[in-house]
């Protein structure tokens, strides 16, 4: 029997291009090249299966061109890079890779949280910039975490882990909005309160965005959110970018209408609006909330496990469609 033909479209994990290799003939991105879209619809032609990353655009273009696929398998939780509907219409399955990156992500938020409320970048680059030369009472003074309320906008797997670490590790006071509001249980659990999405931007002393994006949820946080926040919050962006419109997020940090903002995801990343990168009071990291190496093979692993599952008959793990 013929092995299905799939594509992996990222460098990734040898022994996860290994086990793919035990179930089908593997053309893989181990260079790591950047693709255009022609080139990926070129290298997908003859596959069943494409194993994606968060940047690699599925769309019906793809797919009218692509006519032999049967599953696109995402090596991330979020999916905006798929057309979910074109992907059902053309018959294709979409996996992502939801659970296995909840924890890591979330402890990647809280630290995030924590470095920008303690302005712990702005900090050390004026201490390697050998500018520390005496004590002062307000140097690099932020703002606690400690007792202080937090508001999280999305309230998903990640978002109750975080609701979960401030509530019960930090005795932070826990707000959140959502397009759902949780079970009573789930309320209990995590310590939260469900309030509107105007109340958690103006009671918050920080503001987390964990939602997923789609054009719904484009520009979340603009000038007008931006300006009902307290002068003294701090905001931070671990979802994906276009949530936030880093324009208005840029000007509102140089005026200081709100104080410090981190930022793990940008509109149009990997490049970065060129603002932010001369602010102090924002914290940039590039996109790296879910990565450790145990969490990063589990999504690979989860999305080779997908392929297996679906181009052997049987029914996907974490089907999007
Ligand atoms: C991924 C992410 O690393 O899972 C997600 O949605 O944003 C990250 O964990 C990234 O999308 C690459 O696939």
């Amino acid at each position: 029997m013929t092995q299905p033909k799939i594509l992996v479209a990222r460098a990734v994990f040898p022994e996860v291009i290994a086990r793919l290799e035990q179930h089908f003939v593997v053309e893989s991105n181990q260079l790591d090249d950047s693709w255009t879209k022609e080139q990926f619809i070129q290298k997908l032609q003859g596959k069943q299966g494409a194993f994606t990353t968060g940047g690699d655009r599925v769309d019906a273009e793809v797919l009218a061109a692509c006519p032999d696929l049967k599953i696109c398998a995402n090596m991330a939780v979020g999916y905006n890079n798929f057309d979910v509907d074109a992907m059902t219409q053309a018959g294709v399955i979409a996996t992502n890779a939801p659970d296995v990156l909840t924890e890591t992500t979330a402890d990647f938020g809280f630290a995030l949280l924590m470095a920008t409320a303690r302005r712990m970048s702005e900090s050390e680059h004026y201490l390697r910039a050998g500018k520390w030369s005496k004590w002062s009472f307000d140097m690099f003074a932020g703002s606690d975490i400690h007792g202080s309320t937090l508001g999280i906008l999305g309230m998903g797997r990640i978002g109750q882990g975080i609701a979960r670490r401030g509530a019960h590790g930090f005795g932070m006071s826990v707000i959140y909005h959502n397009r759902s509001r949780l079970s009573a249980e789930l309320e209990a659990d995590c310590k939260a309160s469900y309030v509107g999405k105007e109340e958690l931007l103006k009671t918050a002393d920080h503001v987390m965005l964990v939602l997923p994006y789609s054009a719904a949820t484009h520009h979340t946080i603009g000038a007008a959110e931006l300006s009902l926040m307290k002068p003294t919050a701090t905001l931070v962006n671990i979802a994906r970018g276009g949530i936030v419109d880093d324009a208005a997020l840029a000007s509102a940090l140089a005026a200081r209408r709100i104080a410090a903002a981190g930022l793990d995801v940008f509109e149009g990343e990997p490049k970065v609006h060129p603002d932010l990168l001369t602010i102090p009071n924002v914290v940039l990291t590039p996109h790296i909330a879910s990565a450790t190496i145990p969490t990063r093979l589990a999504m690979a692993n989860l999305a080779a496990d997908n392929l297996i599952a679906v181009l052997t008959g049987n029914k996907p793990l974490t089907p999007l469609n």
